[in-house]
């Protein structure tokens, strides 16, 4: 029988969707199903105070899919539904999540009552939800006191978000440093094309 160093195994986009792993001996190559325990899934949990958030959290979830992320998304308030945070967060690791991004507006305390009950990297997202334009809820959330950070982005700063927990997952999942390195390209294509449109508007007066 081969040794499992004998083999080849790689698990393509199409392949991973249908959980199934490919294996090659040599000449030949063959299939076989894996559960999805086993399967490399790198999650991130997107938890929202109010679903009237989501507008401000869609781009998030958008973005991560991008990368091939799975995202989990949760309505749940540290003052409104209290366990069910403690429930979601606890449990959060064993779900298989890596990163949680908390978003809340107005007295925002959801990312530190997440953050109080899990050593995941937790990544704040403040809303403008009151007439306080979100410096409400970014106050509550960047003045954490020493021992439970929580990373505050911008005032409805979703994308950001999204973008620096694909950073952090990065580091355990090499094949998002590729990804990350070519969006970087993209902008700076973008910024060029941006640079050329203007100096041809001025060039044309
Ligand atoms: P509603 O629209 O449901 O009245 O919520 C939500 O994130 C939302 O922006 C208004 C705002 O209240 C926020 N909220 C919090 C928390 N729970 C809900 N800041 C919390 O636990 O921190």
């Amino acid at each position: 029988m081969k040794k499992v160093s004998d083999c080849m195994i790689w698990n393509e986009q199409f392949e991973r969707k249908f959980q199934i792993v490919r294996i090659s001996l040599r000449k030949s190559s063959f299939y076989i199903k894996i559960s999805e325990k086993e399967m490399v899934i790198m999650k991130v949990a997107i938890v929202m105070g109010s679903n009237s958030d989501w507008p401000i959290l869609e781009p998030a979830e958008n973005t991560l899919k991008e990368y091939g992320v799975e995202v989990e998304v949760v309505v749940a308030s540290a003052h409104r539904t209290p366990e069910l945070v403690q429930k979601f967060a606890q449990g959060a690791r064993d779900r298989g999540v890596e990163v949680i991004i908390a978003a809340a507006g107005a007295a925002a305390h959801l990312g530190g009552v997440i953050a109080a009950y899990t050593t995941l990297p937790v990544i704040g997202v403040p809303i403008n939800a009151t007439p306080l334009g979100g410096m409400d809820a970014l106050l509550s959330f960047v003045q954490m006191p020493g021992g439970v950070p929580v990373a505050t982005m911008a005032i409805n700063g979703a994308k950001n978000a999204a973008l620096f927990a694909v950073e952090i997952l990065a580091v355990g999942h090499p094949e998002l440093v590729g990804k990350l390195a070519e969006a970087r390209e993209q902008m700076k294509r973008e910024v060029a094309a941006k640079a050329a449109k203007l100096a041809a508007q001025r060039a044309a007066k």
